[in-house]
């Protein structure tokens, strides 16, 4: 049997490289652009340089029939020594104005009304991300529209930190924001493709760092609307995992995380609200499965040593009944 849509998905889903090459969003394109326009004029400048020194070599050398007298010296030429300051000052005059412009472009943006502002605030090793225009709170994955042209819909993101300084970087999508504990930073992406791109803290901030990965899922809007009407619904209460909700409600997970609908309102860990509608655990360090789930919940410290979750210690049985319980979460 064949199944389109799966594999249609499977496309959609596959991670493009996180290059700074292949731009995907308006201020990446910027960017990108700025830095290929840099790059012709430096390379302009090295092969110019480069050239006159060849040809001083080659056309200078030492040669059979030579007298071994030193050549005429020539000191001092007006007409050099403007050259070689103001073709380097004028290029610097370039350089600067098209920086400054591209800057303005990105950091001056008015964000159109209607725009879908996104609250990231970066924890020690993972993503909190809160969209305060539909109440939804999750964690690592950033699900935003694809923007149109014609009917442009960029993201706003306000940038807030819990503890230390981390950074914001999804190179396809735009340049590097810091996360600065009592400091509130903004920037903004406008994908234009729909796709999943990879992102990372990009500012040292602990043990795990290297694995404080980030994921923006960048949908056709109808999908987008569709995460959000997901992620809105209440979680699923299925009777037959009472028992692991129990377990849930009265062990520590409940200082920690936030389950809509439970006693869990805990801010120093992920938001568990629809648990299972992301790909990964932890940051991107695990695949979202069932076996994975229950490694993360049994000790975290194993598949990522030095996260400030610890092992809870329950009894087979107990995360058993637990995982279960999480697994309808979806
Ligand atoms: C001391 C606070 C704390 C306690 C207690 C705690 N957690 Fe966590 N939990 C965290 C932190 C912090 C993370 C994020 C770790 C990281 O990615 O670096 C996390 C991550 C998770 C994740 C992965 C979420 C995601 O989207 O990646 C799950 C699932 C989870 N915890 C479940 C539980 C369960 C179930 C319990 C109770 C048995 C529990 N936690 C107890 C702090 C805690
Ligand atoms: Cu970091």
């Amino acid at each position: 049997m064949d199944f389109p849509g799966l594999a249609e998905a499977a496309r959609r889903l596959a991670p493009s490289a996180p290059s700074v090459f292949s731009p995907a969003s308006v201020p990446a394109f910027k960017i990108y652009h700025l830095s290929l326009f840099v790059a012709a004029i430096a390379a302009a400048i090295f092969a110019v340089v480069v050239g006159l020194m060849a040809y001083a070599v080659i056309k200078y050398r030492r040669r059979a029939d030579d007298d071994g007298r030193e050549p005429v010296q020539i000191y001092g030429s007006n007409q050099i020594e403007l050259a070689w300051t103001v073709i380097p000052f004028l290029i610097v005059i370039v350089l600067f104005l098209t920086s400054a412009r591209a800057i303005h472009e990105i950091q001056d943006r008015r964000m159109p009304p209607g725009a879908l502002e996104v609250t990231v605030v970066g924890h020690q090793f993972w993503w909190e991300l809160r969209y305060p225009q539909y109440g939804v709170v999750t964690a690592n994955e950033l699900h935003v529209p694809v923007s149109d042209p014609d009917h442009p819909w960029p993201t706003a993101l306000t940038l807030l930190s819990a503890d230390v300084v981390h950074s914001f970087w999804a190179p396809q999508l735009a340049g590097k924001t810091d996360l600065i504990p009592g400091q509130v930073n903004h920037t903004w992406i406008e994908p234009v493709r729909p796709g999943v791109y990879l992102g990372q803290c990009a500012m040292y901030c602990g043990a795990q760092h290297a694995h404080m990965l980030l994921r923006v899922i960048a949908e056709p809007r109808a999908d987008f609307e569709r995460w959000i009407r997901d992620q809105k619904k209440p979680t699923v209460r299925d009777p037959l995992v009472a028992a692991g909700r129990g377990i849930f409600e009265t062990t520590a997970c409940i200082n920690c995380h936030s389950l809509a609908g439970t006693s869990a309102d805990g801010r120093f860990g992920p938001n568990l609200n629809h648990l299972m509608s992301r790909d990964t655990l932890g940051a991107g360090v695990l695949s979202n499965t069932s076996a994975n789930l229950r490694r993360w919940v049994d000790d975290p410290g194993a598949v990522k040593p030095g996260c400030l979750m610890p092992a809870m210690k329950l009894r087979s049985r107990q995360l058993s009944r637990l995982v279960a319980y999480l697994e309808t979460l979806r």
